[in-house]
């Protein structure tokens, strides 16, 4: 049961597709306390009360112990102690003495304060008095999600060639370098679907334009990659880079489709391109103009994109870098004692992100104008709204990929997410493997890290074990950045375990787009904690480093820097596979209960639960290769084990044919 409590005069998001009837009753569970400016909601937690949720987030898949801000910002290097990362994902759901989903749907700040202030005590806080918040209650922690997700609307369905795995790099400086990329990965049969073209195809960063002297034809590349299952997929940025003669600036000038000032001219910020001024994606007309920009490149044959900066960050504002220097230059030759030291290095390095700049610019939203910080967080969402809504006009019958940076919930149905810039760090791939069920509550099915880490260098041992990982996700890309080691699969010493490991995700795709496909048609979660589906097992509710993937499998990932193996908690019986490739492989029973398993680094191991199976193609170099009819059933079988496989041509849109399900049966 849903029930959506309604305070004051909300600001409508559009996050919720589904009519839920406004309660007249107090809200369950929670003690409230309202100020003028805030609400705040409190719940007193027991000892062994789990709280998941919160999508895209620091720290445990249980949330218990930290504070949590929502508040969609640019943080590449975050840590344990970050409490905002890029996403504003405000569904959590609390499994103890009580079982309920809470979802906040307010566009700009809500603090979840769970057990971190005092450890047995949740307070959420929303930093107004005009919101909606809805608590649902079900029969488990899956049907809520569902309800939740039913209440959301369907997630975006990425085209099937983007369940292959991508490489990425910021940047590819141009063709030829393309071009080595993807010769490198054929000559030595590591297989690939992608190559990501970052900021510096563009001319002088400017959204849809392509730098000539690099790229002298993207359309005739993009084809002549095509011709060997390779896909180029390039980024977009939020800001509209400010150059006379620039046709995007000048139409969005003239149609004053800019976010602007209070004094009504338009707000500059400095980002990428230098100066540039931020699309209203949030202005109905304004979006549909920005959205049909992206048919610059689908014309060139382009089908997939992935849009950047969009929480939206910001490096400077113009007014506040000319305040800047006024003060620096005041400092300048003075004795700067400790005070003034600090003062000067922060009149610099508040430049960035600075809140008071989110509070000096507007969108025309609804009929209404809305100053940016009171609807921070929908701005992600707009932008790729913008793009989910000019494809399905531009391309009604075909999926196009896109997923964002930024994001709210209701973003889901027009794209997915990557996690945004993480550090080639043991504990960002643990972080990985975390967040990606309190993802899928959210809706972001389509979804994954920069696998290898994207700041620092990596080493061949750590991007092996994230691959390992990678290779469950949907979005499965490598991806670093300007600066760090190369990381592409080729540069290591042992190219053959890599083309073995990325080998095995081609081999299991048939499982991996199924699970994928079902669980995004029927509002499922794909990745979901142990304790989900072993209910009566508490054991089970203490694993944080385990998932289920599908309906067959049990992961244990390899997190740690030198480890031969791990300990894996196994809830029932269940039948472990390893694999060193696709036809490398060794099979063993084991029995409930906890066990060390030896991992070698060129290994990935999963576990067959009882009377399940998964479905094993012969692999292939790109997605198009795989034959989904020719299968090998992996299976566990005690009496009879049963799979329903998703089969479709992988690029329109009638998902939900009958003839896509096949079922499978291994005795
Ligand atoms: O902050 O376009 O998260 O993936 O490579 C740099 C350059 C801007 C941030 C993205 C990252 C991308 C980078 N961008």
């Amino acid at each position: 049961m849903i029930l959506k409590y309604v305070y004051g005069t909300p600001i409508e998001t559009d996050a919720v597709v589904k009519e839920v009837d406004g309660a007249e009753k107090n809200i369950p569970f929670f003690n409230v306390e309202k100020t003028e400016e805030t609400v705040t909601f409190s719940y007193q937690m027991e000892e062994d009360d789990i709280v998941y949720g919160l999508g895209e987030n620091v720290r445990g898949i249980n949330k218990r112990g930290f504070l949590y801000v929502s508040n969609c910002s640019d943080d590449p290097c975050h840590r344990e102690d970050t409490n905002s990362l890029y996403g504003a994902h405000n569904f959590i759901l609390v499994d103890g003495k009580e079982l309920f989903g809470v979802f906040v749907d307010f566009p700009e700040k809500v603090t979840f304060d769970i057990g971190y202030t005092k450890r047995t005590e949740m307070d959420i806080t929303v930093n107004d008095v005009n919101f909606v918040i809805y608590v649902i209650t079900g029969e488990d922690e899956k049907d809520i999600v569902k309800q939740f997700r039913q209440m959301i609307g369907q997630s975006y369905i990425a085209p099937k060639w983007a369940l292959g795995y991508g490489q990425s790099r910021w940047s590819y400086m141009n063709e030829g370098e393309i071009r080595e990329v993807v010769k490198n990965y054929r000559d030595n049969q590591i297989p690939l679907d992608m190559v990501y073209l970052d900021i510096d195809y563009m001319e002088r960063y400017k959204d849809f334009t392509v730098n000539k002297e690099a790229f002298p034809d993207l359309e005739a590349l993009a084809k002549e990659m095509k011709e060997q299952g390779i896909r180029l997929v390039p980024i977009i940025d939020a800001g509209v880079k400010i150059e006379e003669g620039y046709d995007i600036y000048e139409e969005g000038l003239e149609k004053g489709y800019f976010c602007k000032k209070e004094d009504g001219t338009e707000f500059v910020a400095g980002v990428w391109p230098g100066k540039v001024h931020f699309p209203d994606m949030l202005n109905d007309e304004a979006r549909n103009w920005f959205g049909k920009k992206y048919k610059v490149l689908l014309d060139k044959g382009i089908e997939g994109f992935w849009n950047d900066m969009n929480e939206p960050a910001i490096f400077y504002s113009e007014d506040r870098l000319k305040k800047a220097f006024e003060e620096l230059a005041k400092l300048q030759g003075e004795n700067l004692d400790i005070y003034k030291f600090f003062h000067m290095k922060d009149l610099v390095l508040e430049l960035a992100n600075n809140k008071e700049d989110y509070a000096s610019f507007y969108h025309e939203y609804k009929g209404q104008r809305i100053r940016h910080d009171k609807v921070h967080n929908l701005y992600g969402y707009y932008m790729t709204r913008a793009a989910g809504e000019a494809f399905d006009e531009l391309e009604p019958d075909k999926r196009i990929l896109m997923f964002s940076r930024a994001s709210y919930i209701g973003m889901h149905r027009y794209g997915g997410i990557w996690t945004g810039d993480n550090m080639s760090w043991w504990s960002h791939l643990l972080l990985n493997i975390r967040m990606m069920p309190a993802l899928n509550m959210c809706g972001f099915l389509y979804t994954g890290a920069d696998l290898g880490g994207f700041g620092a260098h990596v080493t061949e041992d750590l991007m092996l074990r994230w691959l390992e990982f990678g290779i469950f996700t949907p979005l499965m890309r490598n991806h670093s950045a300007l600066g760090t080691r190369r990381q592409e699969a080729y540069q290591f010493e042992d190219k053959k375990v890599f083309a073995n490991i990325i080998g095995i995700r081609y081999g299991i795709l048939p499982y991996i787009y199924s699970e994928y496909m079902k669980s995004s048609i029927r509002d499922e979660m794909m990745f979901r904690p142990l304790a989900f589906d072993y209910r009566e097992d508490s054991f089970a509710k203490r694993v944080e480093d385990q998932l289920l993937v599908g309906d067959s499998i049990m992961i244990a990932p390899v997190y740690e820097q030198n480890a031969k193996g791990r300990y894996v908690y196994l809830p029932e019986k269940m039948k472990m596979v390893k694999m060193k490739s696709l036809t490398e492989r060794t099979y063993e029973i084991l029995e409930k209960g906890h066990h060390y398993i030896d991992v070698d680094l060129d290994e990935v191991i999963f576990f067959i639960r009882p009377d399940k199976l998964i479905p094993l193609s012969k692999g292939g170099q790109f997605v198009e290769e795989v034959d989904f009819e020719d299968l090998e059933l992996l299976s566990f079988v005690e009496t009879e084990a049963t799979y329903e496989l998703y089969t479709d041509d992988g690029f329109t849109k009638e998902y939900d044919k009958p003839e896509h399900f096949k079922h499978l049966i291994s005795k």
